[in-house]
């Protein structure tokens, strides 16, 4: 087999710089798009649950509006949150409402240094996320955060069916009707009196 497409060649490896970095950065982009496609091509009437890449195809860096970027999208449980970023240049720390506001970085233990750090969103409400690196939080705003909504829910509104019974009954009366009608003389029509008819009876 021949290497996954955005991954170094061997002997690539650092050397190649930011320049490399990006070049890689954006081919696994492009791949993880492709691969999202695919997924709604294959099952377009399923509810899928997305994956959102952070920054798009900025990732996760310094100097990026990450509450412009999270504004318009709504995260619902199921869904992944996927920071990519060259290590060890980032990481990504989850942290409460109150670290986020003063950057408090937790211990390092804690931190996501994958480079491609995926965060499936397990539960409703608001989740903070900083990057813990020298300033980035405090001063170049590499902070993001989102307000997890429940589940869409998969299944339609079921239509009110009339209840089956009356169904029965009026096709029993109209069946009773028949037989009345073919075993007596015909009785005068209702429609003489002005009455409607609503059967046999
Ligand atoms: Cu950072």
């Amino acid at each position: 087999m021949g290497r996954i497409a955005g991954q170094p060649a061997p002997g690539q490896g650092k050397s190649g710089g930011v320049f490399a970095g990006k070049k890689k950065k954006m081919a696994l982009d492009k791949l993880v798009l492709a691969t999202i496609a695919s997924v709604l091509l294959l099952f377009p009437f399923a509810v899928v649950a997305k994956d959102y890449l952070v920054g798009d195809s900025k990732g996760w860096t310094i100097n990026f509006d990450y509450q412009a970027w999270a504004k318009d999208k709504v995260f619902h449980v199921g869904d992944r949150l996927v920071f990519k970023y060259t290590p060890p240049e980032h990481n990504v720390f989850k942290v409460n409402g109150t670290a986020f506001q003063d950057c408090t970085i937790p211990p390092a233990n804690e931190a996501m240094i994958s480079g491609n750090d995926i965060v499936e969103l397990q539960t409703p409400g608001k989740k903070w996320y900083i990057c813990g690196v020298g300033q980035h939080c405090a001063m170049f705003h590499q902070k993001l955060v989102i307000d997890v909504v429940p589940a869409p829910t998969t299944q339609a509104p079921k239509p009110h069916f009339p209840a089956p019974a009356p169904v029965f009954h009026i096709a029993a009366a109209r069946m009773k009707a028949r037989v009345h009608a073919k075993t007596h003389a015909p009785a005068p029509s209702p429609a003489k009196n002005g009455h409607k008819s609503t059967g046999w009876y």
